[in-house]
């Protein structure tokens, strides 16, 4: 009945709660109080920085917003308003050590709980199907991505840990066939769905040949080892002009030894593994491999209809191997494992049409700028969405081995600037079918 299904909401919301805060505590309690408030690289805050800051929005939305009580510090609300300061500035600023930071998002997480405890989770938007909780929830578990990335950054000896992902198998064709026509993109029923996934609308595409695996390292090997860095043929006037004022050569944390590539992640340098999805490039870079393979990037809709469309029923799927929820059976997430895994690694995870890999492993750039879907109304606030619209950012779709599956929808959209590498993205090819050619 109604109230056993909103105390069953309750313990959901607590229990995703509990799990983000453990992971943020993880990332953050593996290094000393120096490597918190260092900067390790320019595009990435001090570590301390993004522990305050997911408890000061815990506190804004859910203490004082929703919660309606007396704030715990508004002072600091400056400090941790990400569009206030650049990242480079954040070193600078007066912010919380460490162990006042760690007080503080404990104190905010009490109240949280308090507040919950006594929330009706309905009677308004906000708090319709727990909406508010699940937007802290997936707040947090981006930033801890981010803090992975940090930590990818960083430079050390290695103090994350987990085991290997599983093996590669096998994975059918090259690529599929997906065919003309409309499908449902976007949503209006997913309940933690951001404002940029909504509302649901019928999108087209036509016939198109998308890959059904991410590109790999030994694919983007051969790119390399044809000149492909060096020949303007295959990149975009910007991306040209980026590849030679950055001196590009190859993927980050990747380095030449002889004639073998070897790659250096999370304080741990081994040989490239050939058949793991290629990580750490930008768009320019995907876009140039995929010109060189004779094919282009996937559009958003595309990906999307490759992840979602049953052909059989012609319903979008929530996920490319249905309606469940994942599991570890089904996509690589969550940071159980500390890099993508080899491709075939979950058939349980392919989609109707057999492309694998779609969520989860590497965030995929897609050719398309960020904007909001026709419908699209800001929700809760406009800086989470809105002003990044426009064409200085390109969408990437799926979620990557660091990504939460709190966040890792087949509708979630992610945006970075072309030239961005220090995320966990890698990429598909897609190529337009020949006229003629149907499914
Ligand atoms: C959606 C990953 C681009 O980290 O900038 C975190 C998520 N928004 N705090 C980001 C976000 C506000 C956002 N991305
Ligand atoms: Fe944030």
């Amino acid at each position: 009945d109604h109230d056993t299904a909103v105390e069953d909401l309750r313990d959901h919301l607590a229990a995703q709660l509990t799990r983000a805060r453990r992971r943020s505590t993880a990332l953050t309690g593996a290094v000393d109080d120096h490597d918190l408030v260092r900067q390790h690289s320019e595009l990435m805050s001090p570590l301390v920085w993004d522990l305050a800051h997911i408890g000061n929005q815990e506190e804004l939305w859910l203490v004082r917003d929703v919660g309606g009580r007396e704030p715990v510090r508004q002072d600091i609300d400056e400090l941790y308003d990400a569009f206030k300061h650049a990242r480079a500035a954040r070193p600078e600023l007066p912010l919380l050590g460490p162990a006042e930071a760690r007080g503080y998002v404990g104190e905010v997480r009490d109240k949280v709980l308090d507040v919950l405890a006594a929330s009706p989770l309905e009677g308004r938007r906000l708090l319709d199907r727990g909406f508010a909780f699940g937007m802290i929830v997936q707040h947090e578990q981006q930033h801890d991505e981010t803090m992975l990335a940090t930590h990818q950054l960083r430079v050390g000896p290695p103090v994350l840990d987990a085991p290997p992902p599983p093996r590669g198998g096998p994975v059918g064709p090259a690529e599929v066939l997906v065919p003309a026509g409309p499908f449902t993109m976007g949503t209006s029923t997913e309940a933690w769905a951001l404002d940029n996934e909504r509302p649901a609308h019928r999108a087209s595409t036509g016939a198109f040949h998308i890959d059904t695996t991410p590109v790999t390292n030994a694919a983007y090997a051969e790119f390399i080892a044809d000149g492909g860095y060096r020949d303007p043929r295959w990149w975009s006037e910007a991306g040209w002009a980026h590849v030679r004022a950055a001196s590009l050569v190859a993927p980050r944390f990747w380095a030449r030894e002889g004639d073998r590539w070897f790659r250096t992640a999370f304080g741990v340098t081994a040989p490239v593994v050939p058949d793991q999805p290629v990580v750490h490039v930008c768009y320019h870079e995907a876009e140039a491999y995929a010109k060189w393979a004779g094919k282009r990037l996937p559009t958003e809709v595309e990906w999307e209809k490759a992840a979602r469309f049953d052909p059989a029923t012609g319903r979008s799927r929530r996920y490319p191997w249905g309606d469940e929820e994942p599991t570890g059976l089904h996509a690589n997430l969550g940071q159980r494992h500390l890099s993508p895994a080899p491709v075939g690694a979950y058939p349980a995870g392919a989609s109707p049409l057999g492309v694998h890999q779609l969520i989860g492993d590497v965030w995929e750039w897609t050719s398309s700028d960020f904007r909001g879907y026709v419908g699209f109304e800001v929700f809760p606030y406009a800086e989470y969405s809105q002003v990044f619209f426009g064409p200085d950012y390109k969408v990437l779709r799926g979620g990557s081995f660091g990504t939460d599956e709190a966040v890792a929808r087949s509708t979630f959209r992610n945006w970075d600037y072309p030239i961005r590498r220090q995320i966990f993205a890698g990429f598909r090819c897609a190529r337009d079918a020949e006229p003629g050619e149907s499914a």
